[in-house]
């Protein structure tokens, strides 16, 4: 079944229930008419140069082989995500991801006298027990999902949070620990959301001595002591911002916060956090303790700080975007270096029941990789 593509606005119709999508995709530099055929809508592998290159985690050799299994149903990892695995950004000093992690590292050494310990190279492939059942994510959890996380067999995934580490650095004993790493997740197209990202993991273990002294239980010690940190930790990156607390919901914590920082007239989540449920310490040999943990996400917090207007420049190495920043500079803003006009694609195609918007998503990355700048997806009856 072919799908139609014309100039304006095209449209893209459910056939069982003859609804209507229509998805608007931006590619700068083309000019040429859209033509994908249905069959990709189910492929799940990008049509990209295949990688070959083997790399490393905390000394442990990665090949394409243990990451993309061509004939392997259960692996929906594309080589253009593969490609992305051992760039460890957020390991380059002089680049926007580095700088901002050493000037966390930097607020919590010199608030803490050094007792965080910092893990910055495990790695990203993880059992589903350490990436769900670890951390209390329930059977139906649509993070567990293949449409959003990017599964190698039924067992093993690309960690989707930096969360899949708590429970192992627990039980080695850990009681106050920062986890940066490369995180991957099925997502949209957009600005501020990309499929690879980083995350940096903060967990904090208290002992009753501490909030008994306050007077306070131990769960309202840990929540205000954790936004404490994070707010010092803000005004530590920012200096003065606009930000605000907004009550979510975590498996993995009890309350749960998001903390927003108002960007280019938005308001953009940048890290969620909580205290940890006493489930995941009981199980980790800490019954008698509380924690807070939080997740925050290094790419937002760096498009703030560097006034950086779109997540994909992370990725780039055109020395137009990695002279500008230089280490343990905190205050360059990021000044654009050329604007391409965009050229908008509109396309309509027969679907079946079995699409999601997340599959469309991998096919149009793996056609035009980064090209592919923003997808709107309108359904019509
Ligand atoms: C989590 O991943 C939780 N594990 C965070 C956490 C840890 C909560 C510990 C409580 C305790 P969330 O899915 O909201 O939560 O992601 C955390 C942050 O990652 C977000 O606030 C955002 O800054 C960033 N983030 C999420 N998705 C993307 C994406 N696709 N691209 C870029 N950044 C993202
Ligand atoms: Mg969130």
């Amino acid at each position: 079944m072919m799908i139609s593509s014309v100039h304006a606005t095209l449209s893209l119709f459910r056939q069982s229930n003859n609804s209507l999508r229509s998805l608007k995709f931006c590619l700068p530099f083309s000019s040429s008419a859209a033509s994908l055929s249905a069959n990709n809508l189910s492929r799940k592998k990008s049509r990209q140069q295949p990688v070959l290159s083997a790399l490393e985690y905390g000394g442990v050799k990665i090949t394409r082989q243990d990451v993309v299994k061509d004939d392997d149903p259960t692996n929906n990892v594309p080589d253009n995500i593969f490609s992305k695995l051992g760039m460890q950004l957020h390991r380059r000093d002089q680049h926007p991801l580095g700088i901002i992690k050493n000037a966390i590292y930097d607020y919590f050494d010199t608030n803490y006298s050094n007792k965080f310990n910092k893990f910055d190279d495990l790695s990203p492939i993880v059992s589903l027990k350490q990436n769900f059942d670890d951390v209390l994510v329930p059977e139906d959890h649509v993070s567990r999902s293949y449409n959003d996380t990017y599964y190698i067999d039924p067992q093993t995934v690309l960690r989707c949070h930096t969360s899949a580490h708590q429970a192992e650095l627990l039980r080695d004993g850990q009681t106050h620990f920062l986890v940066t790493g490369d995180v991957y997740r099925r997502d949209s197209i957009d600005s501020t959301h990309y499929p690879v990202f980083h995350q940096m993991e903060g967990f904090r273990v208290f002992v009753p001595d501490e909030w008994e002294a306050s007077g306070m239980d131990g769960t309202s010690f840990a929540a205000e002591d954790l936004k404490k940190c994070l707010g010092g930790l803000a005004r530590h990156l920012f200096g003065d911002v606009e930000m605000r607390w907004v009550d979510t919901y975590f498996p993995f914590t009890n309350p749960s916060f998001e903390l927003e920082i108002y960007f280019k007239e938005k308001w953009l989540e940048v890290l969620g956090c909580g205290v940890t449920e006493q489930e995941i310490l009981k199980r980790n040999g800490k019954s008698n303790n509380v924690a807070w943990a939080f997740g925050l996400g290094l790419e937002r917090l760096a498009m703030v700080l560097f006034d950086i207007p779109d997540i994909r420049l992370f990725w780039s190495d055109d020395e137009r975007f990695t002279s500008q920043f230089s280490k343990g500079q905190l205050g360059i803003k990021f000044k654009p270096f050329s604007k391409y006009p965009p050229c908008y694609k509109d396309i309509s195609f027969w679907i079946n029941e079995s699409f999601t918007e997340n599959n469309l998503c991998e096919v149009v990355r793996g056609v035009a990789g980064d090209l592919a700048e923003e997808d709107g997806t309108t359904t019509s009856p």
